[in-house]
């Protein structure tokens, strides 16, 4: 894959394989949507349909002749899958072709890889390729094994390169693990001294490009790079969010996407992040209102929230891009309430963008603190309670929480 600071981003044809499933992108649509914000540029699309993966070739072999016609035929330098690939499908497709063959996962890992910019972004984005690679590794070395059928290379009998390869990695992911729990412990000081100073905490979640940093932006004229592009922010930025009707200050922050079938070591790998999510007082959840697949997207949040345990917290709906939608799917009511796993949840009709309803979620903002804490100055037994498991430290001076 090229690297998006390139110039010239490589020519990519998208491959998407239909196997029935639900949420299958005919158009491949979000393939492409990734692949340019991984720096690729598509320049066709194929999709077909299939039962079940061929072992070999995940799909069939006169299939895999015209991809490879279509692909030269373009111009591509590289062919992407929409599915995830063995590394043997993957191998034998690149053998098929001719051009290297590369699937969503690990275009996924490759964007994350390209945006981390804060030192525990980065250790959590290397983490995650080292277990990728890992799973990779182990599976190509049975079948190395068969062939090399126990030829020690160093350190005890029957030891191959790849056994080394693969404990260098474990080593790697062992001292990765070592170093992020050391920033976990700097920013667990940071969130305790929050909860201190009996901070509501609201975390934004949604699909990625939902509007996320827009919104945040917006809410407390900060400037969290926000873009057309997917996974635009991995770090953790929270603000002071003070909300005058409820007469006290709220910490919001903004956090990374999620997507369909985000690949599962991301979400282990970042679970420092999202544990910003896990911890909140409330979840707004920002969904693209504009996206016609938006019910889709929804679900795939609450999935990962039910991964992280972050299902059963309180949340409010954020519809976002109004603007976008067509006077045909204008909303009756800017403030009603939709169904999320069967409960009605509060939601509110927004442009994050325009500035459009920001006073009516102020003013749900401000309602849900007042029914959840009490007033500061009446800081009783109640409310100590409700911290009781704070530290002793020092309250954060700052009234901004800057980026961690
Ligand atoms: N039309 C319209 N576009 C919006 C609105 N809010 C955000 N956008 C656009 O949507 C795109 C994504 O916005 P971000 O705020 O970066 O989205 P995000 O949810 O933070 O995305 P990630 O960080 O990538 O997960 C940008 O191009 C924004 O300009 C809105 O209210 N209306
Ligand atoms: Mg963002």
């Amino acid at each position: 894959m090229t690297d998006a600071t390139s110039s010239s981003p490589a020519p990519t044809f998208l491959v998407g394989v239909d196997f029935g499933l639900p949420h299958f992108d005919h158009g491949l649509v979000e393939l492409g949507l990734l692949a340019e914000s991984g720096g690729l540029q598509p320049v066709a699309r194929l999709t077909c349909k299939r039962k079940a993966p061929d072992p070999a070739l995940f799909v069939g072999s006169g299939k895999a002749d015209e991809i490879k016609t279509l692909a030269l035929m373009h111009g591509a330098k590289e062919v992407l899958f929409d599915q995830s690939l063995s590394p043997a499908q993957q191998r034998n497709l690149e053998r098929h072709i001719g051009l290297p063959v590369n699937d969503r996962t690990l275009l996924i890992l490759e964007i994350f890889a390209q945006r981390a910019r804060s030192h525990e972004g980065k250790l959590q984005v290397e983490l995650a390729r080292l277990q990728y690679l890992s799973t990779r590794l182990v599976r190509r070395w049975t079948h190395l094994e068969r062939q090399t059928g126990g030829i020690g290379l160093r350190g005890g009998p029957g030891e191959t390169q790849i056994e080394l390869d693969r404990r260098m990695i474990g080593e790697a992911i062992k001292r990765t693990k070592e170093r992020l729990t050391k920033v976990k412990k700097q920013r667990n000081t940071q969130r305790r001294q929050r909860e201190r100073n009996q901070t509501f905490k609201i975390s934004l979640v949604g699909y990625t490009n939902a509007g996320k940093s827009t919104l945040f932006n917006t809410l407390v004229k900060a400037r969290a790079y926000a873009a057309d592009q997917l996974f635009a922010t991995l770090d953790t930025t929270t603000r002071q969010l003070y909300l005058g009707e409820a007469g006290r200050s709220v910490s919001l922050s903004d956090t990374v996407g999620f997507i369909r079938d985000l690949p599962h070591g991301l979400v282990e790998a970042f679970q420092a992040t999202l544990q910003e999510a896990t911890e909140a007082d409330l979840l707004l959840h920002v969904v693209d209102a504009s996206n016609p697949d938006f019910p889709e997207q929804m679900a795939e949040v609450q999935k990962v929230l039910a991964e992280i345990g972050a299902q059963d917290l309180p949340q409010l709906l954020v519809f976002n891009k109004l603007d976008a939608l067509p006077s045909d799917r204008q909303p009756l009511a800017f403030e009603d309430s939709y169904e999320v796993d069967g409960q009605p949840v509060p939601r509110i009709f927004v442009s994050a963008r325009a500035g459009q309803g920001m006073d009516l979620l102020r003013h749900a903002l401000a309602r849900t603190v007042r029914e959840r804490l009490p007033n500061p100055e009446d800081t009783t037994q109640d409310v100590r309670d409700l911290y009781r498991n704070s530290s002793d430290e020092a309250p954060d001076p700052s009234p901004d929480f800057g980026t961690m």
